[in-house]
């Protein structure tokens, strides 16, 4: 390894120590006034679940939570939505991204029947495929989407599309069957979560001081975002780094459920998305240039000259080679938030 290749950490680490005991503090919060049950009541109850929780210090949390809860035929499910998910009642996740033929060429797509609502905040639902759709307006997003579970007892999954491994279960019982009341569950639900957000915020430190200067043939290896259980952490490992003129950076998104990007200047979020009209149909939703690397992995770049990696799926990688000195920032665009800096010093 160079000596020239200097990971400047100090912040970070104490930024990380920073949110590790504000966590212990709101985890103890939550726990200590537990709630013990009340009394059965017989009208219709609603009870909450939390659809991930966000930007905790960079963590998001992918799940939701209580992963299980139990209500009574009748009763409503409200879902407070923080960040990009859906709700959706399936056999099964479904395909985010589809390629259909348009005119000979398949033409890379998100899936109508994902992102666009089955049915309304606030109906009922009487089983089978029932979706929210995605909230897709930046301007106007989805907090809260609502059902009425009037449905046969039993037991009901539901997915988020968008997120690998995001699914829960709503159990529905009878109205002799006495279950916890809105406020355990949502006791429970918040718990579950600050517990993934707190594994997510201790993998983050630990990775931090592992990846000090990691190099292969000379080049810098950066990773872009990271993966603990239900915890996606939006940064890169190192956040900063110095190299020498001439050298390169690599940049790799690991295994997990999270896409990220490597963006020069910032493009606003659902830029990867061009809305293409439909005669009297749901719009077509189909990746626009921004989801594809510009210039390609691998090219020589100078101070000033734009970069963006495209969508970088988990296990992918973008490399740039930086010929002139200076100070280059980027950020992942469909996390705001997700920044770095490489400084390039002169060849030494
Ligand atoms: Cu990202």
């Amino acid at each position: 390894m160079p000596a020239s290749l200097v990971d400047v950490r100090n912040v970070r680490l104490f930024r990380w120590a920073l949110a590790g005991a504000l966590l212990v503090g709101l985890c103890a919060g939550v726990l200590i006034p537990r709630i013990t049950a009340q009394a059965q009541e017989t009208e219709a109850q609603t009870y909450t679940v939390f659809a991930g929780a966000g930007n905790l210090y960079n963590t998001a949390v992918l799940a939701f939570g209580p992963q299980r809860i139990q209500v009574h035929r009748g009763d409503t499910v409200t879902w407070i939505i923080d960040g990009f998910h859906n709700i959706h009642f399936a056999p099964g996740p479904t395909e985010l991204v589809i390629a259909p033929e348009v005119n000979g060429q398949p033409l890379p797509q998100m899936n109508p029947a994902v992102a666009f609502p089955s049915l309304e905040s606030g109906a009922v639902f009487q089983g089978g495929d029932a979706n929210s759709g995605i909230p897709l307006d930046p301007a106007n997003p989805m907090v809260a989407f609502s059902l009425v579970m009037d449905v046969v007892p039993g037991i009901y999954a539901y997915y988020c599309d968008i997120h690998p491994g995001m699914a829960a279960v709503i159990e529905v019982v009878d109205s002799a069957t006495s279950i916890p009341s809105p406020t355990e569950a949502l006791a429970n639900g918040a718990t579950e979560l600050a517990v993934q957000g707190g594994q997510g915020v201790q993998a983050a430190m630990q990775t931090a001081m592992q990846t000090a200067t990691e190099t292969e043939d000379d080049v810098l290896q950066i990773q872009a975002g990271l993966q603990a259980g239900g915890a996606a952490v939006l940064d890169f490992f190192p956040s900063s780094s110095l190299i020498d003129a001439g050298q390169s950076v690599t940049w790799t998104v690991p295994l997990g459920m999270e896409p990220h990007t490597i963006t020069w200047p910032m493009l606003p979020p659902g830029s990867e998305v061009t809305v293409i009209p439909q005669d009297g149909g749901t719009p077509v939703l189909a990746f626009a240039d921004a989801a594809f690397p510009s210039p390609e992995s691998g090219t020589e770049i100078g101070t000033g000259d734009p970069f963006n990696s495209g969508i970088l799926m988990p296990g992918q990688s973008f490399t740039l080679k930086f010929s002139e000195p200076g100070v280059y920032n980027y950020a992942c665009f469909l996390h705001p938030g997700m920044q770095g800096t490489v400084v390039v010093m002169p060849a030494s």
